[in-house]
């Protein structure tokens, strides 16, 4: 597994606060208040105790961030770009106990929070302080939104609070930020962080809680705008609360991405590519290839291959560094997937899983599963999973590919495999997705703009798109007036 200093540090850093902790507003905490707990979803054991903010807590961040906002955006590109640079060589300083930490919460394998979760949080920290630094050149006519309330779900904790966080301070604007009730520890290690790398107070406020608390800030007067990532039945929530109030909003909802393996595909490198698109994170991934649509000539041993590579996965403790599945983050999840998984197979579908796969007999573990045989309007086909479950489907021509990949309300990710590089440029842009890669799966970069269609959402995160989400246009009037001559 990971040094044991690094695990050693995680259990200091939890002891060393009680594990309780209050919210982090105007960089002081405050005394716990009703408390929640946190587990670790590998053994079911408790890891810290949290507060459920109220509605007077988030109307304290608020104005808080409002208060702090002013002197924030006037301190210019360059000085807030200094203070995102510190950042992020201080979350690379403490990646170490970042991931495990992030791990323990979340049950992700160490091997992804630490090459690929940690990893990404400093690059967003890095790209955004560059933004900073060209601001003024490049939106000279643009300034802050305000305050912005941002909320993320539990499946990436820490990096959906970079690609929330980053971006929001590099434009000027100051945050209430929530993290996920099943993950809110590394939220609050970094709040720890902000403080060592000089963020001002009220710059960034760190209220945890669950829907309650999310709601309080989506309401809140004082909120210019929300940032949301989570499901797409709490985003139309937020659509409709904030419709006519004025507030901008964006919104990062579910997938459910096909994966296109044509017949004169790289077969081994597109069953790689799958493995790291469905399984990477348990499946629990907004853009995950969770819809395999294979062409019906190489079907049957594409699935073969398959399964000889599920039986060879290994599923166990997620500190364990030669472990390729962990933990799901509560037993809530395992028990909505277990129920999607039995009524395919009640349905009449096959269900794939490996012989040898055992779980673990404490947490919240499911199996790699494939599931043959659905219709393409079976539950299974149609909803997102959010799970280690890939739906296999089969398709003649590259139209019904098409045709079937854009037969689903959302529309975040694709992925298209096919060694004649024609085709797969012809079929990328017929499928209405955000991002669609061509032979390789899961590839993001902070200057990357990531976002959704239809029911995926809607507003980018990353580069130059998602940073204008966090401006707005300067107005004629406030506008410095031209010079007489
Ligand atoms: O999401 P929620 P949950 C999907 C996925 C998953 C399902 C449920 O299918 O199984 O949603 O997950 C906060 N106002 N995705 O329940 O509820 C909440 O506290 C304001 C896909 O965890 O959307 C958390 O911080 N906020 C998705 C955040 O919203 C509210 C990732 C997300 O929680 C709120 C997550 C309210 N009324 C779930 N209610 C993806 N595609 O990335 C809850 N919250």
């Amino acid at each position: 597994g990971p040094a044991p200093e690094s695990q050693k540090e995680a259990q200091a850093w939890l002891e060393g606060r009680g594990r309780t902790f209050g919210l982090f507003i105007d960089n002081a905490w405050t005394d716990a208040g009703e408390l929640f707990a946190s587990t670790n979803p590998a053994d079911g054991k408790p890891l810290a105790e949290l507060t459920q903010a109220t509605s007077d807590d988030v109307d304290r961040a608020v104005s808080a961030a409002r208060r702090a906002q002013p002197a924030w955006a006037a301190l210019g590109g360059h000085g807030r770009a200094r203070i995102l640079y510190a950042i992020a060589r201080l979350m690379q300083k403490h990646a170490r106990l970042f991931a495990v930490l992030e791990t323990l919460d979340n049950g992700k394998t160490i091997r992804e929070t630490r090459d690929a979760d940690l990893p990404l949080v400093a690059r967003h920290f890095y790209h955004h302080a560059g933004w900073a630094q060209l601001l003024d050149e490049e939106f000279p006519n643009h300034r802050p939104v305000g305050v912005v309330g941002q909320i993320v779900p539990w499946n990436f904790p820490l990096l959906m609070l970079s690609w929330k966080i980053a971006p929001a301070l590099a434009a000027g604007n100051t945050v209430v930020f929530k993290p996920a009730e099943f993950t809110p520890l590394t939220a609050l290690l970094f709040a720890e962080i902000c403080v060592q790398a000089g963020v001002p107070a009220g710059v960034v406020n760190i209220v945890t809680g669950d829907g309650r608390t999310g709601e309080a800030i989506v309401n809140h007067p004082g909120i210019d705008k929300l940032a949301f990532t989570g499901s797409t039945e709490v985003g139309r929530l937020i659509r409709q609360a904030t419709a006519g109030t004025g507030k901008k909003l964006s919104l990062e909802l579910g997938g459910k991405s096909p994966y296109i393996v044509f017949e004169d595909a790289d077969i081994d490198a597109a069953i790689e590519g799958l493995v790291d698109s469905i399984w990477f994170n348990q499946g629990q991934v907004c853009c995950a290839g969770s819809r395999l649509l294979v062409q019906e000539s190489v079907e049957e041993r594409f699935l073969k291959k398959l399964k000889t590579r599920m039986d060879n996965l290994r599923l166990g403790s997620p500190l364990d560094k030669s472990m390729d599945i962990g933990a799901l983050v509560d037993p809530i999840q395992r028990q909505r997937i277990h129920g999607l998984v039995e009524a395919a197979r009640a349905e009449g579908c096959e269900i794939y899983q490996p012989a040898a796969c055992e779980l673990p007999a404490d947490g919240s573990w499911f199996p790699p599963t494939l599931i043959m045989g659905a219709s393409t309007s079976a539950a299974v086909a149609q909803a997102e999973i959010f799970g280690p479950v890939l739906v296999a489907m089969s398709f003649r021509t590259p139209a019904e590919a098409v045709q079937l990949a854009n037969n689903t309300v959302y529309g975040l990710a694709a992925c298209v495999w096919s060694e004649n590089i024609s085709l797969a440029l012809d079929v990328a842009p017929q499928i209405k997705a955000g991002v669609v890669w061509i032979n390789t799966a899961n590839q993001f970069d902070a200057a990357v703009g990531f976002g959704g269609y239809k029911e995926s959402g809607y507003g980018r995160e990353g580069g130059r798109e998602g940073l204008v989400e966090y401006l707005v246009p300067v107005s004629e009037d406030a506008r410095p007036a031209l010079p007489a001559v």
